[in-house]
């Protein structure tokens, strides 16, 4: 690690102050470009604690930047972690607030919920899917904190992976009743196709995600404990939204996902 215990804490408080009160800022890297990976997962973390001190229940984990075309795009290798929070959680259907956002993007994600613990190393994708309870259609409503979307991989890390809103909704099914690569996702913004793709478009199998989480928590002596609903990362591209826009997302064999941005 490279930054002390004061910038981390520092840092933590100024991305989250502009998560809650919706304002962007500079990619912290800018100001401290020797921040290691490991100092983005303790600002990340420092954040966690700072929500979970107010009495915020940290109710699931995310993997982002699992899509081949999204790791292109941002020119990296590997994906991210992050958690969400119980505030962020939207009901199927419901309105989301855009002036609680800075600039928020959607994103169609495959998400399950684990039966058993997972813990790396070596975690891989038969011991996920023996470890997951079911499947629940999901979709992340990102919102990086950075100011026009320019962000490095560590700044992203250290920002809770641009966490900001989730909806679950569908059909909740047993993974044995599909196919988790060749499910198709048809995301629909105003009633207009914007993207579709398939489970396989998350690192070959979303499976893969989750293995890839629990390797990483492995390192840091942690795992993924039963019964935690876990995010496997964007299948389709994230589309801006702003109020007035409707969003539906169908999930094949999981039914669809719906919400509306005021
Ligand atoms: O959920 C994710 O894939 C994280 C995306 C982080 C970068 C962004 O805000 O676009
Ligand atoms: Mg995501």
């Amino acid at each position: 690690m490279n930054l002390d215990k004061n910038t981390i804490d520092k840092l933590a408080e100024h991305l989250e102050n502009a998560e809650l009160q919706a304002f962007d800022v500079t990619k912290i890297t800018d100001d401290h470009p020797d921040m290691d990976w490991e100092d983005a997962y303790a600002i990340q973390d420092v954040i966690r604690h700072r929500k979970e001190g107010r009495g915020n229940k940290t109710v699931g984990l995310k993997c982002g930047l699992t899509s081949f075309a999204k790791m292109k795009q941002m020119g990296v290798e590997v994906p991210c972690f992050g958690f969400v929070s119980d505030y962020m959680s939207c009901a199927e259907g419901s309105e989301i607030k855009t002036s609680e956002l800075i600039h928020p993007k959607v994103e169609a994600e495959i998400c399950i919920v684990t039966k058993a613990p997972l813990k790396g190393p070596g975690c891989h994708v038969g011991a996920v899917m023996a470890a997951i309870d079911f499947v629940i259609p999901g979709v992340e409503i990102i919102d990086s904190r950075y100011r026009d979307f320019k962000f490095d991989l560590k700044s992203v890390i250290a920002d809770n992976t641009s966490a900001s809103r989730f909806v679950v909704g569908g059909r909740p099914r047993n993974v044995e009743e599909l196919d988790l690569r060749t499910l198709g996702v048809v995301l629909e913004k105003n009633g207009q196709i914007m993207d579709m793709a398939t489970g396989a478009a998350v690192m070959g199998h979303p499976a893969a995600a989750v293995a890839e989480l629990a390797n990483h928590l492995g390192k840091r002596g942690q795992e993924i404990p039963a019964g935690t609903f876990i995010m496997t990362g964007g299948v389709t591209a994230a589309i801006a939204v702003e109020a007035g826009d409707s969003v539906n997302v169908r999930f094949q064999d999981l039914g669809s996902v719906s919400m509306r941005f005021v």
